[in-house]
């Protein structure tokens, strides 16, 4: 073990926040708080090119792009193009279109790919004078419950450094250093495995006309646009399954089977792999002076699209405590963040667990049974002929559903 504190090539450096991860969290929390005029280092283990190229999430919902709107960043940070606003739930092959229209004013969610987000996030950070450090090796937190935290790192070139801070924003994701850094018991987690794989597909071919979901016997299936000319796949499969098990073929047979799609064009595929849906909430998102913030607090499996844009929502309640705590001395804010942000949390867990149960055990009997099937196929015919329920799952999706949380307040100018 090396002595850290003997190899220190310069004495401590000082800011307001340390930011641990460069991910759609760890770059809101830095554009937002450089917009708030509160100083901040962000420190990614990652190369830029790496970060820049990492592609997951494809639709910016609505209320996040009111937040981003509300602080004059939409424009810079989104690009993209607006999304229509309808989901097509294809049930053994008959379509059902779903609108998230929700009656409410103001610009709507954006078709914006994760890593085009993270690209510009990065770039509107940098372009606005931010600190942002690539490569940043054995990131460590002290003194967490002090009045000034200290992170250690060691830079590309080798040399040991310090940073001291007033605040840590924990963004590196699940993986990540923040939340390890914290002692046993002080956190609860609560996780769910819902035994269920998803074989996840890149491919170089055309987009859907609309987001599509699909239910069918053979297991459930989806088709998202994540580009002009670039998809994404998802099939379900058991969650021990490999991807070597899924030649080209077998893929697009798949597709074209669950989809009830025969013409389903292909295209080549640019990345495989198979992941479990899981859950995983810990309460509180705080320890000391450490805010979690995006996926280093929370997991939410990916029916519903809701990760990212709780990590978003995080990231906006976290820069605003910051800002209040700095120039108004009111900590207010910091103190009720995890109250705060586990609300909207445990409601995306729900809409998101609701919406897997339904879309798997309504197509696959051998998966739940056939009293579920019944069930999940009740549910979905709500959906389809109610409008007040169709209204509630609007509510959902934009994220404009939670009473006294409706969109963002203007952030005061500084
Ligand atoms: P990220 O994106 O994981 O970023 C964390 C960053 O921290 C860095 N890092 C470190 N840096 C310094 N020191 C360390 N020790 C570090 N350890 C890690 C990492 O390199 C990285 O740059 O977390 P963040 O910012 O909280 O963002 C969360 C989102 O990435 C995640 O919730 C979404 O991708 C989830 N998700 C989706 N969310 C949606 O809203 N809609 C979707 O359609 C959607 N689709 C998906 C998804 C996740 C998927 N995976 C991961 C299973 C589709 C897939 C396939």
């Amino acid at each position: 073990m090396v002595d850290s504190a003997r190899e220190l090539s310069t004495s401590p450096e000082s800011t307001t926040v340390v930011v641990i991860g460069a991910g759609p969290a760890g770059l809101t929390v830095a554009n937002l708080l450089r917009r708030s005029g509160v100083d901040c280092v962000v420190l990614e283990r990652q190369t830029r090119e790496y970060v820049a190229q990492r592609q997951r999430a494809g639709i910016v919902e609505t209320r996040a792009v009111r937040m981003f709107d509300s602080w004059g960043l939409a424009d810079s940070v989104l690009g993209g193009v607006p999304h229509e606003g309808i989901l097509e739930i294809r049930v053994d092959g008959e379509p059902h279109l779903v609108s998230d229209n929700d009656g409410s004013h103001g610009p709507t969610a954006r078709l914006c790919p994760q890593q085009m987000l993270v690209q510009k996030l990065t770039a509107t950070y940098l372009a606005d004078g931010g600190d942002l450090r690539f490569e940043a090796a054995d990131v460590s937190l002290h003194d967490l419950t002090g009045e000034r935290p200290t992170v250690r790192y060691r830079a590309p070139d080798g040399s040991l450094r310090a940073i001291t801070c007033a605040f840590v924003a924990g963004c590196d994701g699940d993986h990540g250093i923040s939340r390890t850094a914290v002692p046993e018991g002080a956190l609860t987690p609560y996780a769910f495995d819902h035994g269920i794989g998803w074989l996840t597909v890149l491919a170089d071919a055309p987009p859907p006309a609309h987001p599509l979901l699909a239910v069918s016997p053979q297991g459930f299936a989806a088709h998202f646009p994540r580009g002009p000319y670039t998809s994404r796949y998802y099939l379900q499969c058991p969650p021990d399954d490999h991807p070597d098990a899924w030649s080209d073929a077998r893929v697009w047979d798949a597709l074209r089977t669950r989809l009830g799609d025969p013409a389903l064009v292909c295209g080549p595929i640019t990345d495989r792999e198979i992941f479990r849906l899981r859950s995983l909430v810990h309460d509180p998102m705080r320890y000391g002076r450490l805010f979690l913030v995006g996926d280093a607090a929370h997991i939410v499996s990916p029916m519903g699209g809701k990760g990212m844009n709780l990590a978003l929502y995080d990231a906006d309640l976290f820069a605003r405590a910051v800002r209040d705590s700095v120039h108004d001395r009111d900590d207010t804010a910091l103190r009720t963040y995890s109250e705060r942000c586990l609300r909207r949390v445990w409601n995306d867990q729900e809409l998101s667990h609701w919406m897997t149960r339904m879309l798997h055990d309504a197509g696959d009997a051998t998966h739940c049974g056939p009293f579920q099937r019944g069930l999940a196929r009740a549910r979905l015919d709500r959906l389809f002929t109610s409008p007040t329920a169709a209204r509630a799952f609007a509510e959902l999706m934009t994220g404009m559903d939670l009473t006294g949380d409706a969109g963002a307040p203007s952030p005061t100018p500084r």
